[in-house]
């Protein structure tokens, strides 16, 4: 059994959001005709507290790397944040499509990019138990960011051993740094996924 795992389609991370991802809203409509196809359809939510550690604040700036409690950590703007309409679903993604949705970066002394777990791997979402409980052994991953969210998801998803596939045309990168999405890219090809 497969099941499609959307990451991250907040109002934050598209055009005009805290976080913009370049060109995020064109995949949406790609993603609402996917759905139909799976027999299960996981949502993950980016859902910070307001005080959350990756935030820039003085006298960091915006993609500063700091050491959060001991991890290597990016920083962010403020995005996500638990009740804003900056966290919420962008309001033309098929939601009454989708069987469960799991939040994440909810503790403010770790980032989580992965729907699996914090990235220090110390706190798991319940998203494997969950495909697990519904007989899961291969995720379709599209979403944001493909170099960040949509990346350790992956990662953790073969790591897991999960059959993993990315669907390229219903992701977008940041690329922060130039070339980061198609390093992306390889980086979970080598681990064993799949790229279509
Ligand atoms: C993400 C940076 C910070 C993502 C989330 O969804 O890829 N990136 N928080
Ligand atoms: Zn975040």
């Amino acid at each position: 059994m497969t099941a499609l795992i959307i990451i991250d389609i907040q109002n934050d991370f598209l055009p005009g959001g805290a976080l913009a991802v370049p060109e995020g809203d064109l995949i949406i409509p790609t993603i609402n005709a996917l759905i139909p196809a799976y027999d299960l359809v996981v949502a993950t939510q980016d859902w910070h507290p307001a005080d959350h550690g990756s935030f820039a604040t003085t006298p960091h700036k915006v993609g500063d790397c700091i050491d959060l409690h001991g991890l290597p950590q990016t920083l962010w703007p403020t995005h996500c944040v638990q009740g804003t309409v900056g966290a919420e679903f962008a309001e033309t993604l098929d939601l009454g499509a989708i069987d469960a949705v799991v939040q994440k970066g909810t503790d403010p002394t770790v980032d989580s990019y992965s729907g699996f777990f914090d990235n220090g791997q110390r706190q798991a979402t319940g998203l494997h138990e969950y495909l697990q409980n519904h007989q899961i052994t291969a995720v379709h991953i599209v979403g944001v960011a493909t170099d960040y969210c949509v990346k350790f998801t992956a990662l953790d998803a073969l790591r897991l051993g999960y059959q993993t596939t990315i669907l390229t045309d219903a992701c977008r990168g940041v690329d922060l740094h130039p070339g980061d999405t198609t390093a992306a890219l390889e980086e979970i090809h080598n681990a064993g996924g799949q790229i279509l």
